[in-house]
């Protein structure tokens, strides 16, 4: 039986709309930021830098969403990824992996929105360029999934884009990558078994005013 350690709202919803794309029988462990667990022993054997998405799958740990994905795709779908040296291989690689560009940003972003609580720790400046940095960053974005026909690549991505919306207007052609995401039955059942927010509390967390603007 596959395990996978989640947490509503983070990049474990990656994992799990994989799992529900696919329609394999799965546990769900359901784990929250606020209570250490994630920094306990037992987790840190699953996910050594006591994150999520860790699974257990085929008498092993794994902690990287992206790695995870094409693990899964390999071993479990096929047809959610376009075998190596096929067409589309190095642009479903790349989409898999461009997921963690807009990542970098978006990790950000929720360190300074939501993670630091008091303003005077959070820096103005990085709040405002990360946001800008995110919306350039959503320009190589769609509208089309990554490789003309739904894939892994899309799972990481659509997670990225979904996020990137509380942190900015999408570009329009990103908000129609996203619809077609949002559309697929398998992106639905996940989040129906996401749980109650975790982390984002604000459907949109703007960037602060320039002085003087
Ligand atoms: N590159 C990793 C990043 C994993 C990661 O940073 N997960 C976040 C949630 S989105 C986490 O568990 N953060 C908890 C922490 O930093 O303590 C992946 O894609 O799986």
């Amino acid at each position: 039986m596959i395990r996978l350690w989640h947490v509503s709202q983070s990049r474990s919803f990656r994992v799990l709309w994989a799992l529900e794309e696919l329609g394999v029988e799965y546990e769900l462990i359901r784990c929250s930021f606020f209570d250490k667990s994630l920094r306990g022993p037992d987790h840190l054997a699953r996910a050594p830098a006591g994150r999520v998405p860790a699974i257990e799958i085929d008498g092993q740990y794994l902690c990287e969403s992206g790695a995870i994905l094409l693990y899964l795709a390999e071993t479990r779908g096929v047809h959610l990824r376009p075998a190596e040296g096929a067409a589309g291989r190095a642009v479903f690689l790349q989409g898999l992996h461009y997921a963690e560009t807009l990542g970098a940003h978006l990790a950000n972003l929720t360190q300074h929105h939501i993670v630091l609580r008091e303003a005077w720790m959070r820096s103005e400046t990085v709040m405002r360029l990360e946001a800008k940095r995110l919306e350039f960053a959503l320009r190589a974005v769609g509208p089309d999934f990554v490789t003309g026909q739904f894939s892994m690549a899309d799972i990481a991505l659509g997670y990225a884009v979904l996020l990137a919306q509380r942190f900015g207007a999408l570009p329009r052609v990103a908000a129609a990558y996203l619809e077609r995401c949002q559309a697929r039955a398998g992106f639905a059942r996940a989040l129906e078994q996401d749980g109650p927010a975790e982390i984002y509390t604000q459907p949109f967390y703007p960037p602060p005013q320039e002085e003087g603007a």
